[in-house]
Parts: structure tokens; sequence; C-alpha cells
């Protein structure tokens, strides 16, 4: 019956991403002088312990150290840094492990020292409890046993009390003598008891609470599309009842407050990555581009002022578009074109206009020319779609890949003359991918720096200025991020790019299963999106 001893049973606190289903934080990129490789996996049970892994290849450098700063404490209220060991048998491989005390918005510092002076880098990381521990049945078996051996035991001592202890030595108790110590112990039975059920009460209470209220969980929020002068309009809506009147105000990523990927659910796909205007604290609007009609996943990706980075999710059901907008957005194209120029074209037309960066994507836009394997390319190990425009995109590391295993995912594209293309930036990064299990258990948006938010590192970078020694050298830059126009990159930023034309995303896929990618990249002024299927094989 106490099985449910469950006092023990730990709510675990997983720092989560402003992704789903995949917390742990990637990054590759410079810290200073030195090219660095970090991966921060979120603790077990709060407070827990994030583990820090920090690679930096090339010459030995003499000491790593990482703080964790909690945002609401802010660099004051932490403590001093730990030192990374170096992980025995490697060179250039350390590893630490940091309490993260409390729910919220952490940062975590890591300095490098070594011949090439100091460099640091701020990594945000979400710590935030999304799980509870169930114990394990040995120890609950254990515990019952303590537990009943303790009942038993408080029974036999309330039954000596007013049994045996009042007799005077050597004399037998009578009949009401052992009468008083059966009574006593029923009584001692009785309230033992209560309390026994009692404590599972208080802790049923306690573990509710706990479930109900602070637990993460992705907050749903509303997206339905309305249609006014001929445009299908939608709005996502946010009931801050949902979580307790929690909304803060956000901040912008990339220059926008707000990056929501629509999804079509079956096939044939579609994509869409809008930003929506902010209509009040709780509202955002998008104008739809032509999408085929149907039912929709849709992801909000925010950021909030405290450096808190979510992402909220919907479904949508959007209605067939007008042969006059059809017509407006696509011109004479098959295929959708997402550049400036076409945005401005649109806003001149428009009642509500899209935003310039807004891009989307269909599958047979060319009528017999779906996504396609291996036309283009002679290696078998590579995947080659068509990325719109009479570009092409190869995926130039499809597998074999496997769960949780560090992968860096490499892709090029070309022109259509098939030569590598030169890349521009793209909402100031050089790509964009946006990764989903089919069953939706996993979705993040990553970058070729990492998987964090990089409004969140943005935050916690200035809110150090003036106190560390720049990050970025003079470009006020982050690491890895781009300065628009293309004819500006600077070679000390270009660390995530090989060749012109190629871009890499360091990631894990978290689950195995059947996964989309989507990679958005620029060129000549026009968003190119290739869409590629993944199997990610478990674990054996
Ligand atoms: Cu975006």
């Amino acid at each position: 019956m106490r099985t449910r001893l469950a006092f023990f049973v730990f709510a675990s606190c997983l720092a989560a991403e402003a992704h789903i289903g995949s917390p742990n934080v990637f990054f590759e990129g410079k810290a200073g002088g030195y090219f660095v490789r970090a991966v921060i996996r979120p603790p077990q049970v709060v407070p827990g312990l994030a583990e820090i892994n920090v690679r930096v290849p090339g010459e030995p450098v003499k000491r790593v150290t990482v703080l964790p700063v909690f945002s609401r404490a802010g660099r004051e209220g932490a403590p001093p840094p730990d030192e990374a060991k170096l992980v025995r048998g490697e060179i250039n491989l350390y590893s630490a492990a940091l309490w993260l005390m409390k729910p919220g918005a952490y940062s975590v510092e890591i300095t490098i020292e070594g011949s090439r002076g100091r460099g640091t880098l701020v990594l945000p990381v979400n710590s935030m409890a999304t799980n509870t521990r169930p114990m394990s049945r040995g120890y609950g078996i254990i515990l019952s046993a303590l537990a009943i051996l303790l009942f038993v035991g408080a029974l036999k001592i309330a039954g000596a009390i007013f049994g045996e202890s009042r007799l005077v030595p050597g004399a037998r108790p009578t009949k009401k003598d052992r009468w008083r110590g059966r009574g006593a112990m029923a009584l001692a039975g009785v309230v033992l008891a209560l309390l026994v059920f009692g404590g599972k009460k208080w802790w049923d209470i306690e573990d509710a609470n706990y479930r109900n209220n602070a637990l993460y969980k992705p907050l749903p929020v509303s997206a339905q599309a309305r249609t006014e002068r001929d445009q299908h309009i939608l709005t996502i809506k946010v009931d801050p009842a949902d979580r307790r009147g929690e909304w803060t105000p956000l901040i912008p990523d990339h220059g926008k407050m707000m990056h929501l990927f629509l999804v079509r659910d079956g096939e044939p796909g579609a994509f869409a990555h809008l930003h929506p205007a902010r209509r009040s604290a709780v509202e955002y609007e998008v104008p739809l581009p032509p999408l085929p009609a149907g039912s929709y996943y849709v992801y909000a990706d925010v950021t909030h002022e405290d450096g808190f980075a979510e992402t909220l999710t919907a479904t949508a059901e959007i209605p067939p578009a007008s042969l006059t907008m059809k017509s407006l957005w696509l011109g004479n194209s098959a295929e959708p074109i997402c550049s400036v120029a076409v945005a401005q074209r649109l806003a001149t037309n428009l009642f509500l206009p899209p935003d310039a960066d807004d891009s989307w994507q269909m599958d047979n836009a060319v009528p017999g020319s779906p996504r396609q394997w291996n036309n283009y390319s002679n290696d078998p190990a590579q995947r080659v779609v068509d990325a719109g425009g009479g570009y092409k995109m190869i995926w130039e590391n499809p597998g074999p890949l496997i769960e949780n295993n560090d992968a860096s995912l490499r892709f090029r594209l070309l022109a259509p003359d098939n030569q590598s293309a030169l890349l521009e930036p793209y909402l100031g990064m050089l790509g964009h991918a946006v990764v989903r299990r089919q069953d939706g258990a996993v979705f993040a948006h990553i970058h070729p720096v990492g998987t964090f938010s990089m409004a969140a590192q943005k935050f916690f970078v200035n809110g150090m200025a003036g106190k560390r020694p720049t990050l970025t050298g003079q470009s006020g830059l982050l690491p890895g991020e781009q300065q628009s126009p293309a004819g500006q990159l600077h070679g000390n930023h270009t660390n995530s790019v090989g060749a012109a034309g190629d871009v890499s995303f360091p990631y894990a896929f978290p689950k195995s299963g059947p996964y989309r990618i989507w990679v958005q990249t620029k060129s000549e002024g026009r968003i190119l999106t290739g869409v590629f299927d993944a199997d990610v094989a478990a674990v054996k």
C-alpha cells in the first residue's frame, strides 16, 4: 500500500531550449582567439547539475573556467567560476558540472586562458522543470519494508509502554495489563495510520502542485486564420491565464519579435518562416502567403526580456488562397520567390504587407519535380534537392545518423550554373535549419553557431558589457553572426563556414525516428529553402 511512499519521488529539472524535446545547447565558434566547440547538457533534477563539455582544438590551453549566472541574480549574485577539468586521455576536451539552483534563464560563461590571451563565451541555458522522476522499484521496496518495520516497531513500543513496562520487575502481567497493552497498540495503530494517510495526502497535494504549476510545458496558443480584403491573416494569441498571468514582454531575436514556422500536415508538404507583428501584448498578426490549403502545425519562437526563450505551439486551418492572391504573390513563377524585391512589390498591392524576411516553400511547386535525391550528384552518399530558382542544395553528410551523437549537418548551395553559390546572411546568419521529428516530439531551430536563442545570448552579452573582455571583437557581432551585406564578411567570423556555399549546423538528434529538415540560405537576394527527410537510428 505504501509503495507510493513517494516522499522521495524527485522532481527533475531539465533545462529545455526554445525548442521542443531538444534541451541540449550546442555551440561551435570563436571565444577570443580560440575556436571552441561546447555542449551543455542540462540537469535531470532540480536543483541539479548541468554537464558542460568544452573542446578547444589546436594548441593546448592553460585553463578553462565555467560560471553559471542566474539572470535574476546577475553576475554579482554568482559564485566564483569553476575550473573545468581536462578529461582523462584527452588533450583538448574540458569538462565541468555546474549546479543550476533555480528554474529560469541562466547563462553559462566559459573562459579560456592560454597563449592567445583570454577568450570568453556566454551561452544561454534555460533551466526549467519538464519532468518528474519515478522512484526505482528496488528503492521503493526497501523504503516500504523499512516503513513497515518502523510502523510495527512503534506499535510494539506503545504496547510495551502501557503494558509490561508498568509492572514491577519479575511480576507476571495480569489479563488487565495485557489488555491495556493491546488497547495502547490499537490506539497507536490508529494514530499512526492517520499520520501515514495525512502524509500521503500532503504528498499528493505537493506532487499535483508541482506537476500543474512548476513543470514547464510549451505554452499552447491559439492560431486563427481570417480573411480581410481577400488576404488571409493569421493571428497568434497568447492566453496569459494558461500560465498564471506570467507573460513577460518579449525581446527581438534576429531583429524580429517572433519567428513563426508553419509546417503542413501531410503530403505534399509546405513550410513557411514568417515574422508576425505585435498587435497587443498578447496578440501577433501576420499575412499568409498563398500556401496550399490544409491543416498546419504552428511553432512560434520567442525570447522574453529576462532571456528566457521558448517555443509556442498551435495548429491552424489555412483556407485556400484566391487566384488573385496567387498571381500577386507568385507572378508568373510556379514556385515561391522570397526576396526583398518581391516583398516591396507586394507591399504596394496588399492591405497587410509581409515582412521582407518572410519565406515559404511548397513541395511539387514545379510539376514533376518533387524533392528528389541524387539527381544531380554522382556521390551516392550525398543528397541533392531543388531549393527553388534553379538552385540546388546538397546535404553533404546525410548519414548514418544516430540519436544523441554529436553531428555537424553540412549543406552546400549550388547556383543554377552548378557552381557553389555565394551565401548572403539571412536574418544575420548564413543559414537557418528547422528540424522536426515526424510526430512533433522534437522541434528545433538551429543556426551555424548552435541551437540557442541569439537574442538570449545578446541579452547576456550586453548585460555584461564593460565588465568583461569583449566577446566579439570590435564589430559588435556575435560569434558566427555575419555582417550585412555579403561583401563585408569578416574572415574571423567565418568559422562555421567552409568554402563558399557551405554551411554547417552543430546538432545531435535527441531521439531516433523519422525527421524532416528545412535548410534556409540566401543568395543573390533570394531566400532558398532545401527540404530533406532523414531517419535517425537508435543507439544499439
Ligand atoms: Cu525568423
